[in-house]
């Protein structure tokens, strides 16, 4: 039994909380991650999580009429996705599937930029870029791409630089590895720790090379040189992250952590999605990357519906 000594000071001040409640159960406060000596707990602000929608480019290198057609396919999905409520549209034109087959400049800008230009002609959409490479990040930014979303944290040659010239918001991702190996092994001492180290280290080489700390969204990289419980530990402590100010990016949908857990193929997948959606924008994630907008958009909603109320 917890038995607090009679007070003598304010109640509501510091050394009162300091002097009477017993240690231990500041401890236990804070495992729970309650502040005995913060009056109101932050709340986080669920009414500027925007929802991203993966839009997938798939290849198609025959002939014209496939490209065209493929062309056709990507921007009916985008109609879909804006009649679900989506807020940001991410065109990725390179797979970072773990072993998958490198792609060439002129491929990836082949098959992002006429995307990118059909989209921004057609539809008043946000549209991200996810790539890595510093020539398809400009031929981007030209056609009026919103946003920059890598996956290598804008570690490869000529980024940083063309990023600089501009002003749009920036994701950077950790990643243990390069996608060919990084599920081979992934090993961590402190995974938390080690993934906040690579953030400081990544703000501080954007901030040198001219990119505002202000521009930059962060996110852990879920899948991405990570074992399936080191992902669920991510998840649970998920923000860790908020530790810089700035936002982050959250992106968990039907990947495998949540495919291997359930045993549950690609289509299977969307309670668990949803679920890790809604635990990490509990935390903090302020954009939310997933295939199933409509779904994601209502399980948001619902969140803010009880909220209003807390
Ligand atoms: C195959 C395996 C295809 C994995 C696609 C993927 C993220 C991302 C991706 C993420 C950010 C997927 C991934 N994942 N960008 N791009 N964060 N910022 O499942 O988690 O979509 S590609």
């Amino acid at each position: 039994m917890i038995r607090l000594k009679p007070y003598r000071l304010e109640p509501s001040s510091k050394a009162f909380l300091f002097n009477y409640i017993p240690i231990r159960l500041i401890k236990a406060l804070h495992l729970n991650n309650i502040n005995p000596l913060q009056k109101t707990p932050k709340r986080v602000d669920y009414s500027s999580v925007k929802v991203m929608g993966i839009l997938n480019v798939t290849p198609d290198s025959f002939s014209d009429g496939g490209k065209f057609s493929s062309l056709e396919k990507g921007l009916k999905q985008v109609d879909k996705m804006m009649a679900d409520g989506v807020d940001i549209i991410d065109i990725g034109g390179e797979s970072t599937r773990p072993g998958a087959e490198k792609v060439s400049e002129k491929e990836e800008l082949s098959r992002v930029i006429p995307l990118l230009k059909a989209i921004k002609s057609r539809f008043n959409v946000d549209v991200s870029i996810d790539t890595s490479k510093a020539i398809v990040m400009a031929e981007s930014i030209e056609h009026s791409a919103d946003m920059i979303n890598d996956v290598r944290a804008l570690q490869n040659e000529g980024c940083i630089n063309i990023l600089a010239q501009t002003n749009i918001p920036i994701c950077l991702m950790h990643m243990q590895g390069l996608p060919e190996t990084m599920q081979e092994n992934p090993s961590y001492s402190n995974i938390i720790e080690e993934i906040n180290c690579f953030f400081e280290n990544r703000i501080s080489a954007c901030h040198q090379g001219g990119i505002n700390k202000e521009r930059l969204i962060l996110d852990p990289g879920f899948g991405f040189g990570k074992t399936i419980d080191q992902n669920f530990e991510l998840l649970a402590e998920y923000s860790q992250f908020k530790r810089f100010g700035l936002s982050l990016l959250s992106g968990t949908s039907r990947k495998s952590m949540i495919g291997n857990l359930l045993n549950r193929n690609i289509k299977q997948r969307l309670a668990g999605s949803l679920t890790s959606a809604i635990i990490s924008i509990q935390q903090g994630a302020n954009i939310i990357r997933v295939h199933d907008v409509q779904e994601t958009v209502d399980a948001l909603k619902t969140l803010k519906a009880v909220a209003k109320f807390q």
